[in-house]
């Protein structure tokens, strides 16, 4: 994350807080949340260390239920399955549901039932690199539990983190939850194939996501018809042998 992105996340972090506590524990409230993220950037680190040792590149993929994450890597598995070897890590808080669908694709999938968590953190990650070889792997996806709040507070050491939303969530989505944005190398706005019929203003939501995030890579697709999953996976610095 670019320095005055992360200065603005830091404050829009702290006026959350502020808001949740009472006068009496809001800097204990404050202190002790800034510890917890602390903690998970630590481990988030470890693991983006040793997926760098091993040569894997990684993903997670972040947005609302619904918005497409487990069928865009359906899309995505479907094409790289054939060369790469693939771990797919996926968390809801409850069911195999998405790994299932995912593995009917040939990739390697882990389900992490999170139950009353509403974002994966670096410790679930780390608990499952260090168990694994990671020598046998070249890419690893890890889809979050379907939300647009929780996962900013846990980076998860990936290369990059991709947030997707799509045209079915109307064109103020983009605006209305800028932490993850801010802190995402690339947007995907999903369900183009739906635009006709929905008339979604999607300049608008690719306009919200550069303003937020002038670093941000923005690519509209269809996880449905397949459109621009190529040139997704060129953003992503995949090549498909
Ligand atoms: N029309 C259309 N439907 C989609 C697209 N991507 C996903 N869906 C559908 O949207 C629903 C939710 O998709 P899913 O992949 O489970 O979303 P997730 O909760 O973000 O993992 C499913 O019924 C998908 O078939 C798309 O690009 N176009
Ligand atoms: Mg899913």
């Amino acid at each position: 994350m670019k320095e005055n992105n992360q200065k603005e996340v830091a404050r829009i972090k702290e006026l959350e807080s502020t808001n949740l506590a009472t006068d009496e524990i809001r800097d204990l409230v404050i202190e002790t949340k800034k510890e917890v993220e602390r903690d998970n950037e630590i481990l988030a680190e470890k693991v983006h260390q040793t997926l760098i040792k091993h040569n894997v590149k990684s993903f997670d993929i972040v947005g609302a239920i619904g918005a497409g994450k487990t069928a865009l890597l359906e899309a995505i598995v479907e094409k790289l399955s054939p060369k790469y070897k693939i771990l797919v890590i996926c968390g809801d808080i409850t069911t195999r549901v998405d790994a299932n669908r995912i593995e009917r694709h040939n990739a390697e999938t882990i389900q992490i039932n999170t139950g009353r968590e509403c974002a994966l953190n670096a410790y679930h990650i780390h608990q499952i690199i260090k168990n694994k070889d990671l020598d046998e792997y070249d890419l690893i996806f890890i889809e979050n539990v379907g939300n647009l709040i929780c996962p900013s507070d846990f980076i998860l050491g990936t290369d990059k983190r991709i947030i997707v939303v799509s045209i079915t969530e109307g064109e103020w989505v983009v605006e209305k939850h800028p932490m993850l944005f801010k802190m995402s190398n690339i947007a995907v706005i999903n369900k183009i194939d739906l635009l006709k019929r929905l008339g979604t203003n999607l300049e608008k939501m690719v306009s919200d996501a550069k303003n937020i995030n002038p670093n941000i890579e923005v690519i509209t697709t269809s996880a449905k018809t397949g459109e621009n999953i190529d040139k997704l996976m060129a953003l992503m610095n995949i090549k498909i042998l």
